[in-house]
């Protein structure tokens, strides 16, 4: 929708965020809504960033804002967007701003950064004016037009604006250089008058995109603006520019001006103010200089800072008299919803949340596993076992047991490669899959026929030795009732002729350093029976380290109940799950390492019990 020359925005328009600066657009959003328009920011340009959108707040919802990698891009794909707000750095900002005068669409460019080398300012300034587009700072907030459309931070807070009155537009045309006191001055009319109807801050640099009167001259002919207010500065001569503009008459509405940096002539020398452009190289560019100028020529200049509320409030008086301003009707402001984050963080709501936990915390400055410190755990050489102990169960092992542990994960970490989940992640491997797929192959293997028969063993044992069964009735039992095979008993090539090393340096280990090993004891009851009936049932590995974790768990407290709801969780197996992930990782490498081709089995080691074609 076309808008009238004199204005630069309105309630339709659309601007390209030049700088993933997410928290100025999150403002600019919260504006929009509070004004009751469309989201302003139709694009960002963001030639770094890896992602296509960014998520942000209108109101309670969430938008999606595209981010595109240039500007060209950003407005082919948003015709309706005639505003950049250029928030690229000092060293990018020209380049950014060469690109956009190249783009027909955009008309006004606002140019945030400070220390842009003034060479490259001038001449962003000459070429705009040949375009015939608008240039807003460098070194600038930006501006507003109340109730249509915000530059970025221009105004403060939500609350701020509010309060200056910057939602709806008022009766006043306001240029400034400085961004604070824009704010100030918004406030100040917005106690003294009725608001600013559009408010530019030209910013501080010595050359500026625009001047003074290039807004003014746009005011003027904005039937919204009933009068305007100029605050300068010392130093540089754009005032003088407006003095010859009311002089000669193309400037007609009430004007009030006031610069500032009347105290410089209190020092002694030359006084650079805040701004680049604030210093007064001449007479005629002091602030004295120019407000007696601004006076001459009939705008209502203060005798001071403090006198200009009053001036202010003199002049709107007079033309809400005359009847050339009309009362306003405020308008109803929805509540900005305040972000969840922050008013929990300042105690102001509560939520409940969806996940617990209870083994580690990474909020502060160090990630700590239950309470200790990583840098505890290195400098205190705490073992993968005391790390274990801490992540899985919470506790600190007693030495025996950490020691234990650690054991267990040695002796698991590896039983040649034709067992069963060994062989999945070396086919695997062969078929060209990564190491974490060939992994996980070789832990889905583990289950109750092979490596996965340590809870299996805790639970039988542990409950035929709390209901008093003879080793015979629990041979019985299980065969009978249960009708599976003793979980932690037999194996394929380990026997009584050929016993297990692994399983006798458990047992010796456990004998020398457990208070109390009663289930072991049990076990090896139970040995004694299963092996009466053939050599390869023994107590295996699974099942030594089964029955030994619940003697283990009850030495250092734990209940029966307790023990129990560890082997419902499957807590003993995980042991063999990550010793064995050390092997199988070891397997994968190997594979990769031997740079072997893709396995396909042998068919004459397959016993085909098919219809021949021949037979049917
Ligand atoms: N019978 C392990 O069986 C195996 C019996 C049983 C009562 C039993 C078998 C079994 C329970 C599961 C278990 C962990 C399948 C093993 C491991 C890690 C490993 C592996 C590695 C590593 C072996 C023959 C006769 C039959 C059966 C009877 C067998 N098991 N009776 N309780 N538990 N065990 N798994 O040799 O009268 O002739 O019909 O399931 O604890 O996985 O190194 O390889 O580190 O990687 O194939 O060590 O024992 O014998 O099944 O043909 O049975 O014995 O009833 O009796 P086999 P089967 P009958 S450690």
């Amino acid at each position: 929708m076309s808008k009238p020359e004199y204005l630069l925005f309105d309630k339709n328009t659309k601007a390209i965020f030049w700088n993933l600066n997410t928290s100025a657009i999150q403002r600019m959003l919260d504006y929009d809504y509070v004004v009751g328009r469309s989201p302003s920011i139709a694009a960002i340009v963001a030639p770094t960033s890896e992602r296509s959108f960014e998520k942000f707040f209108y109101g309670t919802k969430e938008i999606i804002i595209p981010i595109y990698k240039t500007t060209k891009d950003a407005a082919k794909f948003h015709p309706e967007a005639d505003v950049l707000l250029n928030f690229a750095s000092f060293r990018t900002a020209y380049p950014v701003t060469l690109e956009a005068f190249e783009i027909p669409q955009i008309r006004t460019i606002v140019i945030t950064a400070e220390g842009i080398p003034e060479r490259y300012a001038r001449d962003m300034r000459i070429k705009a004016k040949q375009l015939g587009k608008w240039i807003i700072g460098p070194a600038t907030v930006g501006g507003i037009a109340p109730g249509a459309f915000r530059i970025a931070n221009t105004g403060g807070t939500i609350e701020n604006i509010i309060a200056s009155k910057l939602h709806r537009p008022g009766s006043v045309g306001l240029v400034t250089r400085s961004g604070g006191l824009f704010n100030e001055l918004s406030n100040i009319i917005a106690r003294n008058a009725d608001g600013v109807a559009e408010g530019i801050a030209i910013g501080g640099d010595r050359f500026p995109g625009s001047d003074f009167l290039d807004h003014m001259l746009r005011f003027e002919k904005n039937p919204q603006v009933k009068f305007m207010i100029l605050l300068g500065e010392v130093g540089g001569e754009a005032e003088y520019k407006v003095v010859e503009a009311v002089k000669n008459g193309l400037i007609t509405k009430p004007v009030i001006g006031w610069c500032i940096g009347t105290i410089s002539k209190f020092f002694g020398g030359e006084v650079q103010f805040g701004h680049a452009g604030a210093k007064a190289g001449a007479d005629r560019e002091t602030a004295d200089a120019k407000n007696r100028a601004m006076k001459e020529v009939g705008i209502h200049v203060p005798n001071n800072f403090n006198e200009l509320p009053h001036v202010i409030k003199g002049i709107y008086e007079m033309l809400r008299g005359e009847g050339v301003i009309q009362p306003i009707v405020e308008p109803e402001v929805p509540p900005i919803p305040e972000d969840l984050s922050k008013a929990i963080k300042e105690g102001k709501v509560r939520k409940s949340t969806n996940f617990i936990c209870t083994i580690s915390d990474d909020r502060g400055e160090e990630a700590t596993y239950c309470g200790v410190s990583i840098s505890e755990v290195i400098e205190k050489n705490l073992s993968i076992a005391d790390v274990i102990g801490l992540l899985w169960f919470k506790q600190k092992f007693p030495d025996w047991a950490s020691k234990f542990i650690d054991m267990v994960i040695r002796v698991v970490a590896d039983h040649g490669p034709a067992v069963a989940g060994a062989h999945n992640v070396k086919v695997t491997a062969r078929a060209g899959k990564d190491l974490m797929s060939s992994l996980v192959t070789g832990i889905l293997a583990i289950g109750p026929r092979f490596g996965g028969a340590i809870d299996g063993a805790a639970k039988y044992f542990k409950m035929a030795y709390e209901k008093n069964m003879s080793p015979n009735e629990f041979v019985e039992y299980m065969k009978n009732v249960e009708k599976i095979p003793i979980p932690g008993i037999g194996h394929r090539i380990k026997s009584t002729k050929n016993p297990d090393k692994r399983v006798e340096l458990l047992k010796d280990y456990a004998r020398r350093n457990f208070p109390k090993v009663e289930l072991l004891d049990y076990a090896l009851e139970v040995e004694k029976v299963t092996t009466s009936k053939k050599e390869n049932l023994i107590l295996n590995v699974d099942g030594t380290i089964g029955v030994l974790l619940v003697d283990l768990f009850k030495q250092i407290g734990y209940s029966n109940e307790d023990i129990d709801k560890l082997i419902e969780a499957g807590a003993f197996n995980a042991f063999f799950v990550l010793g064995r992930s050390i092997g199988f990782i070891g397997h994968y490498l190997d594979e990769k390492r031997l740079d072997m081709p893709l396995y396909r089995h042998p068919t004459d080691d397959i016993l085909y019990d098919v219809k021949r074609p021949e037979g049917i």
